[in-house]
C-alpha cells in the first residue's frame, strides 16, 4: 500500500480532496470552490434577489453609517482592517462616511486573491481618492498572524458578509479567538452574521431557481476535473439543500444520481459511488443573539452592541476584548 503522507500531494488542495473522498461519508471543503471562477459565480450569488444576504447587510451599514463611523472613530489615526475584502461595494459606504467626517484612517482590505485587491484598489481610487489604502494579500490566516504588529494605531476589524457561517462552531470560536489575541485594549471587531430566520427564504437563497447555486457548489467538482485531471460529469450530480431550525445550519451537499466511478488521475485514485451517494460540500451557519454571545465569551470576546435590519435577518455586531 502507497504511504499516502503530506508529502505525495502536489498540494493541500490534493491532499484535502484525497481525504474528502475516501472518507465516509464523503465531503469536500467548501473554500475551494473559490477559484476564478468560483469568485465569479459568487459575485452573481450576491446580485440575486433570493441572497438577502447582501441587500439586508447593505442596509444596515446604509442606515447605520453615522453611528457605525462614529463608534469606529478615535482622536489618532486608526487602521480599518478588513478581512475578505471582496469588492468592497459594502464597505465603500463606511469608507465614504469616514472620509466625509474627516476621521484619519489607514484602510487595509485583506484578500486572498491579488486580482480582486487590484480592482479594488483601482475603484478606490477613482471614486474615494482620498482614502488612503494598503492592501494585504493573503488567507485568513496569515493576516490574522500580522495583525497582531498593527498595534501602533488603533485597529477596527471588519469582517462582512457573514463569512463565519461557513465554519463549524469550533473553528469559528477558534478565528474569533486568533482575532481576540491580535486585539487590544481599544481596538474592535465588527463582523456580520446571518440570522435564523423563516426556513423557506433560507432554502431560496441556497436553492435558486436559476440553477447559480448549483454551479457553484458544482465548482468544486469542476475545480478537480481542471486541477487534478479529475473527470466528473457534473451533470450526473445533483446540488441539494438542507436547513435544521433547530441548529440554525444550513448544509450543501452534491448527491450522486447514480452508481459511479469517477477517475482523478492526480492522485491516481477512483472514487465509487454508490447511487445517492452524498458529498457534503458546505455549512452556512444562521445565528440568533445567544449563539453569537457564547461564541465571543468563548473566544474572549464581549459584544458590546450590534446593528440589524428593519426584520432581524441580518445582524452586524461589535465585539471587543473581553
Ligand atoms: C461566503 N458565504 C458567506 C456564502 C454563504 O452564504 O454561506 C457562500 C454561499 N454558499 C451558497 N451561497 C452562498
Amino acid at each position: 500500500m502507497k504511504n499516502q503522507s503530506a508529502t505525495m500531494f502536489e498540494s493541500v488542495f490534493a491532499e484535502d480532496t484525497h481525504k474528502g473522498l475516501t472518507s465516509y461519508p464523503k465531503f469536500l471543503h467548501s473554500k475551494y470552490i473559490y477559484d476564478k471562477k468560483g469568485d465569479k459565480l459568487f459575485q452573481e450569488i450576491m446580485a440575486m434577489p433570493e441572497y438577502y444576504l447582501t441587500s439586508c447587510e447593505f442596509d444596515i451599514l446604509k442606515q447605520n453609517k453615522t453611528d457605525i463611523a462614529k463608534i469606529f472613530s478615535s482622536e489618532n489615526d486608526f487602521d480599518l482592517i478588513e478581512l475578505g475584502a471582496g469588492d468592497g461595494k459594502k464597505t465603500k459606504l463606511l469608507l465614504k462616511e469616514l472620509v466625509d467626517k474627516n476621521y484619519k484612517f489607514n484602510y487595509l482590505p485583506v484578500d486572498i486573491s491579488q486580482n480582486v485587491l487590484d480592482e479594488l484598489e483601482n475603484a478606490l481610487k477613482d471614486e474615494i481618492p482620498q482614502v488612503s489604502v494598503k492592501t494585504q494579500q493573503g488567507t485568513y490566516f496569515e493576516t490574522l498572524e500580522k495583525l497582531a504588529e498593527y498595534n501602533s494605531r488603533k485597529k477596527v476589524i471588519l469582517v462582512l458578509g457573514s463569512n463565519i457561517g461557513n465554519l463549524s462552531h469550533s473553528e469559528a470560536v477558534d478565528f474569533l479567538r486568533n482575532i481576540a489575541v491580535a486585539m487590544s485594549d481599544d481596538d474592535m471587531l465588527f463582523m456580520g452574521f446571518d440570522q435564523k430566520k423563516d426556513p423557506q427564504i433560507i432554502m431560496n437563497a441556497y436553492n435558486d431557481p436559476a440553477g447559480i447555486t448549483e454551479r457553484f457548489n458544482k465548482n468544486l467538482l469542476v475545480r478537480i476535473n481542471h486541477e487534478l485531471d479529475g473527470e466528473f460529469e457534473v451533470e450526473k450530480f445533483k446540488h441539494w439543500e438542507t436547513y435544521d431550525p433547530e441548529t440554525g445550519t444550513a448544509r450543501s451537499f452534491l448527491v450522486s444520481k447514480e452508481e459511479q466511478r469517477v477517475k482523478i488521475n492526480k492522485l491516481e485514485l477512483e472514487v465509487k459511488f454508490d447511487a445517492w451517494e452524498s458529498i457534503h460540500t458546505e455549512i452556512s451557519q444562521k445565528y440568533d443573539d445567544a449563539i453569537v454571545s457564547w461564541l465571543a465569551d468563548e473566544a474572549g470576546l464581549v459584544v458590546e452592541r450590534n446593528f440589524a435590519d428593519s426584520d432581524n435577518s441580518f445582524k452586524n455586531y461589535i465585539f471587543r476584548r473581553k
